[in-house]
Formats: C-alpha cells, structure tokens, sequence
C-alpha cells in the first residue's frame, strides 16, 4: 500500500468553502454540541413547522432512531418550490442521452411543473400518502421527476435498479406489497435498448402469483418501440399529464415519515428495503452534498451513477436539488461511442464536478490516457469517487491523467444505509493520500474493533463502527424492524456496525479495506453470496453451491462459485454457461458468476458450516496459507479444490 501524500491543489485551496482549520473546529462542535450542531444543520432544509426536537435514538435494543421528529416538511419544497424565485429559470436537471447530442434542461421552474403534473397523475390512480410505489426506469429525467412525485404526495417510493430480473423486480414489488409501478417502454444503454416494459410486464405477472397484483404501470415513452398493452392497467405518462392539473399542493409530511425504501444485498437472505425517512434525510443529503463537493452557485455538477443506487438517490435528485445545483443525468455508459465520452461529456457542458465509481475509472485507464488527452476538461474542479475502495494506481490516474493534477480526489465512503457520505477527505480541509478515506464527515463517530468488540486505538486495523447516530441514517427494514436491529447492532451491542474493515494509521486517516462479511462489492455494487447461491440452487442440477469474492481487475471483486451438481448431472462448460445464464434471469446481470467450478464438495466444518475462508484463499489462488483447517469435517475435500482451481 503506498502512503504517499498529496497537498490540496493550490487553485482549489484558494477558492475552496472550507479551508483546513475549518475542519477541526466544524468536527469538535458536531461531538461535542451534537445538538446545536444539527439543530443549525437542520436549518438547511424547508420546514413547514420547525422541529423542536434534534435527535433522538439509541442503539440499546430497542432501537430507535429518531431526527427533528416534530418536525413537518414536504422534501420537495425543499427541493423545487423554495428555489422558484430566485432559480426558477437555473437548469435543475441537465439530461445527457445515450446518443452524443441528445441532450435536454429542465428549469427549477419546468421541474416543479413536471413534478406536480406527474403527482396529479399518481393521485388520479389513488396513490395516497404512505402508498409504496415501486419505479423501474432508464437514466432519463423522469426518473427524477418519478420519485419526487411520489415523494410530493407522501407516496414512498421504491426505485429497482433497471438491470435487474424481472424476478428480482417482483420480490421487491412484494416485499413492500407495492399497487403501482412506473416504468419506461425501453431504456437505452450503450447503443442497446434494454426491454423495460418487457421485464415490467413479466414482474407483475410473477408479483400476481405471489397475490400482489399492481393495478397501475405508468409507462414513459423513451423509444417508442412496440409493447403489449394491458388497457386496464397500463397508462402512457404523455397521455395522463395532458388531462392534469400543473398544481398540486405538498403534502406535509412528519420528518420521521418514510420517504423511500432501497433494497439492498446483506450477508444473509434475500435484499433488505432500507428504510429512510423524510427530515433527516434530506438534512444529511444537503449538508453532505454542500461539503463534500464544495458547491458554489454557478456548479455543473454530475454524478454518473444510476438512480437504482442510493449514490442517485442522495447525490443525483435529493442532495444536489436540495441545495439549488444543476445536476447532470447521463443515460449512458462510458465506453459508449467511445471511451473519451466522460470527458467529451464534461467538455459540452462544462462540468466542474465530477463523481463516479473506481471500476469505471479503472475500466477507462485500461484504454491508454489518448480517450482522456483528446478533451480540454478545463472546466473540472474536482473529482470524486465512490462505491468500493479506490486502488492506488486508479487514483493517481484519476488525479494525474483525468485532473492534471489541479483537483482533488475526493474519496466517499458510505453505505444505502448512511444515507449519505460518512468517510470522506473533505476539499480543501485536508491532504490526500491515494485509497485514504481519510476522516470523518462532521458528527460521525467511527471507532476500530476486534473480533470481541474491544475498542482500538491508535494506528491500526479492525472492523468499523459508528458510535452515535447521524440524521441521515435508515430508520429500520421495510417490514422487519428485529432484521435491523440484528443485522446492524447485534455483533457490537450499542454500535452500529457497517460490515466493513478498516485501517487507521499513523496520522488518524481511515482506509476502507472492505467488506468483512459475505457481501461481495462487484463494480460498486453489493451483492450478497446467500442471493447467488439461492439463485444457483434453484437449477435442477445444482444440488449445493458456495459463493465468494475473489479480486479482478475491473470489477473490484468478482463472482466465484463452487457449485456440486445432482448425481449423475455431466459437468460441462455449457452447463456452467446455462448456471450463469439462470442466475442472470433469477437476479440479473450483475449477479453473474465470473467464474464457476465444480466440486463434489465444499470445505465444511463439523457443524456443516461452510468455511468460506478457505473458499476464498483458494479463489484467488492464494493457496500458502489456508489457516486451521482441522475443524474440517473432511480435510482432503480442500486439495481436491486446490487442484480443480489450479486445472480450471
Ligand atoms: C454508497 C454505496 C456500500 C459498501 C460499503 C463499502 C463499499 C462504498 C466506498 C466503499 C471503500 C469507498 N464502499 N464506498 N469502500 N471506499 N469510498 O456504495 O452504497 O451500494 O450500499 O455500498 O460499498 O464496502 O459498505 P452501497
């Protein structure tokens, strides 16, 4: 690991908001007046009735996690209606299509409006308040003008990422017992159409048979190519706004009333709806999105991740609208006519912020720095990066290549559940060291801990913890409140656990080492080993499969799988094809294993526990040192997966 250490830019360090004495004086008073401190943070967003109350929680079973909670608020006055006087003709959104070229702005103005037809449309379908409405959309500005429609009307919204199943699609319209779906005829990614309307259509019929019948599918014309249509249930989203009203009042919402769930992959089980509520949220998203990418009015600040991600929820919609930014959308991918397109992006519309995701980083480093040298990308002030621990070599790239060295890396590390950034090298307050997370975000208590939760000081290594709570932080599961609070404060009684390792070194900077439990960061995105493997088992001949991570270049981590098959099933390089294809269509692409190997059995202990530590040691081809294996029921079942990796 290189420590080498970077000074903040020195045009970025004479303009920045916060200089580095900030930093000191802003993180004391935030733990040491954690009251007063979010009592003015709560300032920042558009009270209808102004709380009386800060924060209110402990994570002593029962756990309860309480923020600004008489609060009353409707996100999007904050969002839309607050900047109509002075930005109302400010481009909020500022949509990039797939194709060069095809780009669009909506105003404060125009977004307000298409906010307010598209919630006289839900209300015309009966969405009320405390309805789950479940969006399955493309990168397109109705995305955007989806969930805070939902959010206008106290609708909580539900957004599935657009590469997903349609099986995963209808767990989760399940899971939430969701009446109405928002979707789109097809996406376009990459020069490909994706086949929403499709996978939308198959998600209801498979919801149905599990007796959640939606009885609305808002459609949005992106393409218009052919779909089928079901004239009961489905409502094209052009025809419907036509006969509405461009009106339509806030619902004013209590700050501990839900605002959205987002499912996410844990170690166990299927995905989990993270639950958020209204006030603290949206407090957590604009501070956080203020600070950590020193905004400034006259911004152009894009954010390339997906809205299915809570990196599109905070710092795509909610962060950057709160705060009265243009924020950019982007429909497409970054190899897509080329691998320049980022940067010709920035270029055309002048962005001065940048966020995206190491692998997307690393995938484009791969092409040669030619892509990059071709565009001017003057306008950039600053870089971030989010969604897995940055490599060195990545960063000096992202810092050397992309930047010229004149903005700062600004490395996010935070979770759906935080609701926003929680570890985070803040510009202009620090200097960077390339894969450092570097400090805390202002009220956020992190502490290192061994396997037995004795705290850690010093430089050192560990699992993270968060000690005290943050407004931006979920509330409970959708549904299963005893989840929650085994998931995230049982293995550390009175803390919050976040699943990752750490190291803090000589001069108290924090490296995200990663996950510590059976999740498996694949491009940035979680994907939980248990979902793989009840996706693997359920093919006819798989009779047992174990799933882990294991390095790649690109992807971070990737996907391995041992799979036993049935007695008598021939073990062949088209049924492994057929396994990868079948998880695809049980989870989704992201789901597919890179690799797969048979085995006729896996390291188990005595108890029939599977010893994914060895799993994963022989995974990566790192075969010196397995550990204990004497608890091993059947120790020689390891040499054979030894030799089976190593002919493979
Ligand atoms: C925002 C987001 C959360 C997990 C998290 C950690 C990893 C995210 C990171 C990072 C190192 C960073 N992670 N950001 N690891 N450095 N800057 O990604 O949320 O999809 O819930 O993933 O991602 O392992 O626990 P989510």
């Amino acid at each position: 690991m290189t420590d080498r250490q970077y000074p903040i830019p020195s045009d970025f360090a004479s303009v920045s908001n916060l200089k580095p004495s900030d930093y000191r004086t802003l993180y004391e008073r935030s733990v040491t007046d954690r009251e007063g401190f979010f009592r003015d943070q709560g300032a920042r967003v558009h009270w209808m009735t102004a709380p009386s109350h800060v924060g209110d929680w402990s994570f002593e079973s029962p756990v309860k996690i309480e923020w600004y909670k008489d609060g009353v608020l409707n996100v999007t006055e904050s969002c839309l209606d607050r900047h109509l006087e002075t930005r109302g003709d400010k481009v909020a959104i500022l949509f990039e299509g797939d194709e060069p070229g095809n780009s669009r702005k909506l105003t404060y103005r125009e977004l307000h409006g298409e906010v307010c037809r598209f919630a006289n449309v839900l209300k015309a379908r009966g969405a009320t308040k405390g309805d789950r409405i479940t969006l399955y959309m493309p990168m397109i500005p109705e995305a955007a003008v989806a969930m805070l429609a939902c959010a206008r009307i106290g609708a909580v919204h539900s957004v599935v990422f657009g590469g997903f199943s349609p099986e995963a699609l209808a767990g989760r319209i399940v899971d939430c017992d969701s009446h109405i779906l928002i979707t789109a005829d097809e996406g376009v990614r990459g020069g490909r159409t994706v086949p929403l309307k499709v996978n939308a259509d198959a998600a209801c019929q498979i919801a149905a048979k599990a007796g959640v019948s939606v009885d609305t599918q808002l459609v949005v014309r992106r393409t218009g190519g052919d779909v089928s249509w079901d004239a009961d249930r489905d409502v094209w989203l052009h025809e419907a706004v036509a006969s509405v009203s461009g009106d339509c009042s806030p619902e004013p919402m209590s700050a501990e009333d839900p605002l959205f769930i987002l499912y996410t992959s844990g170690s166990t089980g299927q995905p989990k709806g993270v639950l958020h509520t209204c006030g603290g949220y949206l407090v957590w998203a604009a501070m956080t999105h203020d600070y950590v990418f020193d905004l400034k009015e006259d911004d152009v600040y894009w954010c390339s991740a997906d809205v299915g991600w809570v990196t599109g929820h905070t710092y795509i919609v909610y962060g950057p609208l709160a705060n009265g930014a243009t924020t950019v959308m982007f429909e497409g991918i970054p190899t897509y006519p080329d691998a320049s397109r980022f940067w010709q992006v920035c270029d055309d519309h002048q962005v001065t912020l940048f966020y995206t995701a190491p692998t997307a980083i690393r995938a484009l480093m791969r092409e040669g720095d030619g892509p990059v040298q071709k565009t001017s990308r003057s306008s950039l002030r600053l870089l971030g990066t989010v969604g897995e621990p940055i490599n060195p070599e990545a960063w000096e790239w992202y810092f050397h290549t992309v930047g010229e060295g004149r903005c700062p890396i600004i490395d996010t590390w935070w979770q759906t559940e935080t609701g926003g950034a929680m570890i985070v090298p803040l510009p202009g307050t620090t200097p960077m060291k390339p894969g450092a997370g570097t400090f805390p975000m202002f009220g956020v208590e992190p502490a290192l801990v061994d396997a037995d939760g004795n705290t850690l000081s010093g430089a050192t290594e560990g699992n993270l913890i968060l000690k005290t709570s943050w407004p931006g932080q979920m509330r409970t599961v959708y549904g299963d409140h005893e989840r929650f609070e085994q998931t995230y404060f049982s293995t550390y009684p009175g803390s919050y656990f976040t699943g990752d390792g750490a190291r803090r070194d000589e001069d108290g900077m924090y490296w995200i080492t990663g996950r510590v439990d059976d999740v498996i960061n694949v491009s940035g995105h979680r994907m939980g080993t248990a979902e793989v493997e009840s996706a693997l088992g359920s093919h006819p001949s798989v009779a047992e499969s174990a799933v882990v991570g294991y390095p790649h270049n690109i992807k971070g981590q990737g996907i391995y799988a041992y799979v036993t098959t049935t007695a008598g099933t021939e073990e062949t390089d088209a049924l492994k094809a057929e396994l990868v294809k079948h998880v695809r269509t049980e989870i989704g692409p992201i789901a597919s294993p890179d690799l797969i190997q048979f085995s006729s059995g896996l390291p188990k202990t005595r108890s029939g526990k599977i010893m994914r530590r060895i799993l994963r040691k022989i995974a990566a081809n790192d075969y010196g040192n397995l550990g204990d294996t004497s608890t091993l029921a059947d120790p020689s079942v390891v040499d054979a997966l030894i030799d089976g990796r190593m002919s493979g």
